[in-house]
């Protein structure tokens, strides 16, 4: 990688599945006979608030119990050590990143471990269950904090940031995910188009395969480790 000085890291669901937290489209993707996609709404919210803050309060108290896994631990090192731009655009709402020492990352797609309050419009730190709508630390309003994570038909965040990041790229590297969600998965193609090497690490092809230079497939945790040795 020594001519490459500028690498932008896409991961996904399955770079935390080794962790023991559910991915989204394999066997364990259900939560309680629901597919994200329904959960993950603002239109479900609305629909049955209380249905989606259990949905999210279940995966909070579940990251509680879990810890980063060899795949997070080697990006932290990648992250500390490299000497060039670096940025890990994470599609997961968990904190093993953070918790394995990664600092120059971005979630696209909002975290657990931060709440939104819908009167004041402030966010803020969040632990524990938001129940019924929490009470906003900003605002002190009942009933009013939803999850800060960006759902379905939701805009992502820092988007003009990742553009910047994957038009200056000379390697992108995606781990762990189906691309089977846009406009993460349209990442790749962008990489491509402005002259980047692109490599995907997964358990299988992802649903944008054929947009790799360079494909290893294996355990997050056995292939990760490897790649940035
Ligand atoms: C947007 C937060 C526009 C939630 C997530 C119709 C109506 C509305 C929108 C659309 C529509 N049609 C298309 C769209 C766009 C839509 C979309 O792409 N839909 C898909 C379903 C077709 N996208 C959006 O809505 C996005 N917003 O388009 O906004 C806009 C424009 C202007 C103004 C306003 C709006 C927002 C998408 C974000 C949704 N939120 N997450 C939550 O987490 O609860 S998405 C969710 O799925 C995840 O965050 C993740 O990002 C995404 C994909 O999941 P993956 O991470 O890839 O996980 P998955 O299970 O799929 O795959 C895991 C992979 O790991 C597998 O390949 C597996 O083989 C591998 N694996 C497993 N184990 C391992 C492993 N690999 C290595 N090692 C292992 N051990």
């Amino acid at each position: 990688m020594s001519n490459l000085r500028n690498i932008v890291i896409l991961t996904g669901a399955g770079t935390s599945a080794e962790s023991g937290l559910a991915t989204f489209r394999g066997p364990d993707g259900l939560w309680e006979g629901h597919r994200v996609e329904d959960v993950a709404t603002p239109q479900a919210f609305a629909r049955d608030p209380a249905l989606v803050h259990n949905f999210y309060d279940a995966r909070r108290a579940r990251l509680a119990e879990v810890e980063p896994n060899a795949a997070h631990t080697a990006l932290a090192r990648l992250d500390a050590e490299w000497p060039g731009a670096l940025l890990i655009v994470t599609q997961n709402v968990d904190d093993l990143h953070e918790r394995a020492g990664a600092k120059r990352l971005l979630h696209m797609h909002g975290e657990l471990a931060s709440g939104w309050c819908l009167r004041c419009n402030e966010r803020f730190g969040w632990a524990g269950p938001m129940g019924n709508g929490g009470a906003c630390p900003a605002c002190q309003t009942v009933g009013m904090v939803r999850p800060d994570i960006v759902w379905f038909g939701e805009m992502p965040y820092e988007m003009e940031r990742i553009d910047q990041a994957i038009v200056r790229a000379d390697l992108f590297v995606s781990i762990g995910t189906s691309g089977a969600v846009y406009p993460a998965a349209g990442f790749v193609q962008t990489a491509r188009y402005h002259g980047a090497r692109t490599l995907e690490i997964n358990l299988e092809p992802s649903q944008g395969s054929l947009f790799f230079d360079e494909r290893r497939y294996g355990p997050a945790s056995v292939e990760v480790p490897k790649w940035v040795e």
